[in-house]
């Protein structure tokens, strides 16, 4: 119902994954409630390697938020030493995917605790807990629901491709997993969402897993309230990450305008960078066209204040 809502008291869900996403739910938890936020992310891009179930997405999102993130990769800890992966390395095991020491900590602690019979939703809980975290942090699901990249002749594990290939096989096929589920948790803040917001992660590896979760895609669809969707895409280029070499592959164009396009329906408002000013044509679909770069923590309060404020705008 319009002009019901406000910024104190409405249920914000953002759906995240990589760099982008991790960075605006950052912005989001510095001005939303803790009880009236959750990040729901992506858990497509988790693997299990040196005996660890290591799940990337989660805590590049939990290390923004208990403001312990490595700034300068994105992923990882702040601080951190590789004392652990280079042994490896010395030992001939395989050390492609760098894990820090401080980061193989969560690793180890989660592990253990999956191990002992916790859910995956359950042990980010715990996690997020002991980074001093308060929104809601949900993996999409808690059943394993592993992104599969084909490429030229072969079918790849998603951190083979994008770290070990260092993303460069091309794109011809993203497999994702025909029976995933949402968790009860999930279904019951989407239920209850007034405003989710697509964070600017990469639609295909990242937003489209989350949305192949059942029944994640069709409560959106059915959602009351505005789903908000933020480019990644800005200046024909990714913020970061393969997302443009991805859409050239698949032979769309290389724009917010495509993004835009991509989602569809789905989305009730678009935010773009406004160095694509005057790429987008009003349509059906609202549009807001602001700065969208995070490089501060600044940054990414500005943006998430805009986005809140364009929703309750549109709702
Ligand atoms: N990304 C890299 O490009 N190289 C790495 O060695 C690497 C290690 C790594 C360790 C822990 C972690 O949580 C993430 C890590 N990432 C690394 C990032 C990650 O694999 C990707 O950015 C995401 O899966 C894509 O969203």
């Amino acid at each position: 119902m319009p002009n019901q809502l406000d910024r104190t008291t409405m249920n914000v869900v953002c759906l995240a994954g990589g760099v982008g996403g991790a960075k605006l739910a950052d912005g989001l938890a510095r001005l939303v409630p803790p009880q009236n936020l959750t990040i729901i992310v992506n858990t497509g891009d988790d693997f299990q390697h040196l005996g660890l179930t290591i799940c990337p997405d989660l805590d590049t999102v939990m290390y923004a938020l208990g403001d312990v993130a490595n700034v300068e990769t994105g992923w990882g800890r702040a601080g951190e030493s590789w004392h652990t992966i280079a042994e490896v390395g010395r030992l001939g095991g395989p050390d492609w995917f760098h894990l820090g020491d401080l980061d193989l900590a969560t690793h180890l602690t989660r592990t253990h605790l999956l191990q002992e019979g916790q859910t995956l939703t359950a042990v980010t809980r715990h996690l997020c807990r002991h980074f001093h975290i308060q929104p809601d942090v949900l993996p999409m699901s808690d059943q394993p629901t592993p992104t599969l990249i084909e490429t030229d002749g072969r079918i790849l594990p998603f951190q083979t491709w994008f770290v070990q290939e260092r993303w460069q096989p091309p794109v011809h096929k993203i497999h994702l997993p025909t029976d995933a589920r949402a968790t009860p948790q999930v279904a019951a803040r989407l239920e209850k969402a007034d405003l989710v917001i697509i964070a600017p992660s990469n639609p295909f590896v990242s937003i489209d897993p989350i949305l192949n979760v059942y029944p994640i895609r069709p409560m959106l669809e059915d959602l009351p309230r505005a789903v908000v969707a933020v480019s990644p895409i800005i200046g024909g280029q990714a913020v970061k990450g393969p997302a443009a070499k991805m859409m050239q592959e698949m032979g769309m164009d290389v724009s917010s305008a495509a993004v835009a396009a991509y989602y569809g329906d789905l989305l009730d408002g678009f935010v773009y960078d406004a160095q694509d000013d005057g790429l987008l044509a009003q349509g059906d679909l609202a549009l807001l066209c602001v700065d969208t770069l995070m490089h501060t923590s600044a940054d990414r309060v500005r943006l998430a204040q805009d986005v809140l404020n364009f929703a309750l705008e549109i709702s």
